[in-house]
């Protein structure tokens, strides 16, 4: 197929924040004079006290550090809030849509917003919440959501946000881990129609183990009548209604943590992933301005949840950074029906948005109808991230969502760099759909061969990061080790990012996935061990082994390999069963596509399990299945073939 480039239209090659020239110089200042390159970005910011040094960081194990600016001071909310009130206290800091077209919208004023906030953290504060302890925020995508994460940062609280869609098992696992006294959660959230059981969750989360939680604070979004527990719950509205107005921000060190998020890796348990404050903004902020070409007092939407690094930095943090005026979606892009959308794009003027490969494949399914009855003649930029997006949906959200007219941004990151790494800049780079085009500022990204040699030019090979940028993660929460073991010892001195990726002749960037035990199921990151472990928990389960599958919706499906106990006899209803119970277990993110019981999986004559070839058999690449010989019982593999179920 014969490869389709869209040149930088006019108006964007001459009047973008970073045209073609700009990126350029910019690009080779980063590398050659980073020291220079971050004190000129760095201005975005309003520093409390002046940084003096900009980087000190090592991916060598005998000086292993990352520091930047490190001895500045700043509060991230107070960059997100205070600054703008004199300015622009009466622009709108978030929009809001519910789920159900049917319920009034809500705009909230950044001065409206910095009230919010103040009120939340004094009530933080007078339940004893301290600089440095981790706040657990279990809540749906309503305002209150940013108010709580901002909250945090004003007070140097460092928030862990669990996805609402996470079952009270794995929340506790997160509360517990992070050592969380308090949780601040919702009655129910809504989704589609559907009540979400917040409250419940965390009452079941926090009756699974010991928890050391005194604190549950419980915003009413659906007034459902849940039970409150007597001096540990407290009703949202009635907490603040007490607290005032005025609450200082509390001086960070550039250093200090900012938030926790949870996030798979190939093996073990999620990971805490630690982001801190000063260097985390710089990069969160940049990336927003120069990747959506961002201008005061245009509407931006990022459709992702604050339950994911996209929300995060994209909903919340460098939108509010930068003054702008920032949409939250709490619904579904298919519900009431396949247009929601395109009318809110309506509704509020959008101009930029920036979504998920995964939603635009189901939308696109259900035809060009639903899209072509709105107007989006707001629309001017459209962005996709989270999992690489196929070529035939970027050519339907160019042509049919963005009329032709839209420049995509594809921007290619992780929970961990923070923000965005690898992606076209709308007026400097002509697109290649599916391409996640050219690195950001000061990123140098590495293609290298399985056995570390740097591959120079264009092909394909194993995606590492050459040397250190602001808004990488400094560690995983209490476990320093595991985050050096983890991302620095694949190839020595570069960060490993996990993802495949290939380079054309043009120096265009093509991700081709993940190349460890990490799947992405519409867009939500999964390590398959994970789905394994909650698959063996199960007392009915002897083994289990989770690879991959493609699935035209969801980007990748789940395919779990179960060996059930020798006295049980597999069945329909024990499949229907073990669903539920990684549903359960897990979320209903993990929900398996397919469960084939075999009575032994392939491995090799040390007991390995010969992942490879599970592999193929989920992508059905059946020619391709390798060399089996070196299996203790090669007709293992015939009868996983013979048996091979058809997705639904
Ligand atoms: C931001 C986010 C990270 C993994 C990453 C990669 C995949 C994200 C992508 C993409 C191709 C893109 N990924 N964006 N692959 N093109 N534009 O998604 O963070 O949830 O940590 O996932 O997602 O495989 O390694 P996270």
């Amino acid at each position: 197929m014969a490869e389709s480039i869209y040149p930088v239209p006019a108006d964007w090659a001459d009047n973008a924040l970073v045209t073609a020239a700009v990126y350029d110089e910019r690009y080779r200042l980063s590398l050659d004079d980073p020291d220079r390159f971050w004190r000129e970005e760095a201005t975005r910011l309003d520093w409390i006290k002046p940084f003096t040094t900009v980087k000190d960081t090592s991916f060598n194990e005998a000086d292993f550090g990352i520091q930047w600016f490190a001895d500045g001071t700043l509060n991230l909310a107070a960059n997100c809030l205070d600054r703008h009130l004199a300015e622009r206290g009466d622009t709108v800091a978030i929009l809001w849509e519910p789920d159900s077209p049917d319920e009034a919208s809500r705009s909230i004023t950044y001065r409206e917003l910095h009230e919010q906030v103040c009120r939340f953290a004094n009530l933080l504060k007078a339940h004893g919440v301290r600089k440095g302890e981790r706040v657990t925020l279990y809540l749906p995508m309503v305002p209150e959501a940013a108010v709580a994460m901002l909250a945090c940062a004003r007070i140097g609280a460092i928030h862990s946000v669990v996805f609402a869609g996470f079952s009270p098992e794995a929340l506790a696992g997160r509360i517990q881990d992070c050592d969380s006294r308090i949780v601040v959660t919702a009655d129910e959230g809504l989704r589609a129609g559907k009540h979400v059981p917040l409250k419940a969750n965390v009452d079941a989360a926090l009756g699974l183990h010991e928890s050391g939680v005194d604190t549950v604070i419980v915003l009413k979004r659906t007034d459902a009548d849940v039970p409150m527990v007597e001096g540990r719950d407290i009703d949202w509205t009635d907490g603040v209604a007490a607290q005032s107005a005025d609450c200082p921000a509390e001086e960070m060190n550039a250093e200090d943590p900012l938030f926790i998020l949870y996030t798979s890796g190939s093996t073990g348990k999620p990971k805490g992933v630690l982001h801190t404050t000063g260097g985390y903004a710089v990069w969160a902020a940049m990336t927003f301005q120069y990747v959506f070409d961002y201008r005061p007092g245009q509407i931006y939407w990022c459709a992702a949840d604050v339950g994911w690094v996209t929300g995060h930095s994209y909903v919340v943090y460098a939108p509010l950074m930068m003054g702008a005026t920032t949409v939250m979606f709490e619904g579904v892009p298919t519900w009431p029906d396949a247009s929601r959308f395109w009318q809110i794009v309506d509704k509020f003027g959008v101009e930029i948005f920036y979504g998920a490969p995964t939603a635009l494949r189901a939308l696109m399914r259900e035809g060009d109808d639903w899209v072509t009855r709105t107007s989006r003649k707001s629309l001017r930029l459209l962005g996709s991230v989270g999992e690489p997006i196929n070529p035939e949906a970027w050519e339907w959200y160019h042509r049919v969502v963005g009329e032709g007219r839209c420049p995509i941004v594809d921007t290619w990151w992780q929970t961990e760099t923070g923000a965005c790494m690898m992606t076209p800049l709308p007026g400097a780079h002509a697109l290649k759909p599916g391409s996640a085009a050219m690195p950001m500022f000061g990123v140098k990204p590495l293609l290298l061969t399985p056995e570390g040699e740097v591959i120079e030019g264009a092909g394909e090979g194993c995606l590492a990061i050459a040397d250190s940028w602001p808004g990488q993660m400094r560690t995983v929460w209490g476990d320093h080790e595991r985050f050096f073991q983890t991302y620095f010892t694949t190839f020595k001195g570069l960060y490993f990012t996990g993802d495949g990726c290939r380079r054309d002749a043009d120096g265009y960037y093509w991700i081709t996935g993940r190349i460890d035990d990490v799947i992405n199921v519409s867009g939500h990151r999964m390590g398959t061990a994970e789905i394994e472990s909650a698959l063996v928990a199960h007392p009915k389960v002897a083994e289990a082994a989770v690879v991959g599958m493609p699935h035209d919706v969801k980007g990748q499906g789940i395919y779990a390999f179960v060996t059930t106990n020798v006295e049980v006899e597999p069945n329909e209803a024990l499949r229907r069963e073990l669903v539920q119970w990684v549903r359960r277990e897990i979320g209903p993110i993990a929900t398996p596509d397919i469960i084939q019981f075999t009575p032994a999986l392939p491995k090799t004559r040390s007991g390995k399990i010969m992942r490879r070839i599970l592999r193929k058999i989920g992508e059905n690449d059946l020619a391709n299945l390798g060399d089996t010989s070196t299996l203790a019982d090669p007709s293992v593999v015939d009868h996983l073939l013979a048996e091979r179920p058809q997705p639904a």
